[in-house]
């Protein structure tokens, strides 16, 4: 291939990796029985704002269970928004606390509202 072509190939896989610094956005959507977090283990930039949308119309309850914001807990309200910036790197583990929207066994969420996101350097 020749220069001209191998330079714009390169601005698009530029474009396609992550910009840095970029925040990361995570919907919780379904309906009650098929609620979940997308996407899931989303990776952001350390500084970075993690932001949750609510797609649906239940609160909900995002209780952290692994990770640096172990024991913590963050309400995401029905139809509305909830957003935190982590300041260490690492992986953050939690899940939804609300009875029925996810299950937990063996120090693990194995199903419904499990979710996770990776904050590196
Ligand atoms: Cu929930």
């Amino acid at each position: 291939m020749n220069g001209r072509v191998a330079g714009v190939l390169a601005s698009l896989l530029a474009l396609g990796s992550p910009a840095v610094g970029a925040a990361v956005k995570i919907k919780a959507k379904g309906s009650p029985g098929s609620f979940s977090f997308s996407p899931d283990d989303p990776h952001v930039q350390k500084g970075s704002k993690v932001a949750w949308k609510n797609t649906t119309s239940y609160t909900h309850e995002l209780t952290f269970y692994k990770g640096k914001w172990e024991g913590k807990s963050f309400t995401l309200p029905a139809n509305g928004n909830f957003s935190k910036k982590p300041k260490k790197t690492g992986k953050y583990l939690y899940r939804c606390t609300v009875p029925g929207h996810s299950t937990f066994s063996g120090g693990e969420c194995t199903s419904g509202m499990c979710g996770a996101f990776h904050v590196a350097n």
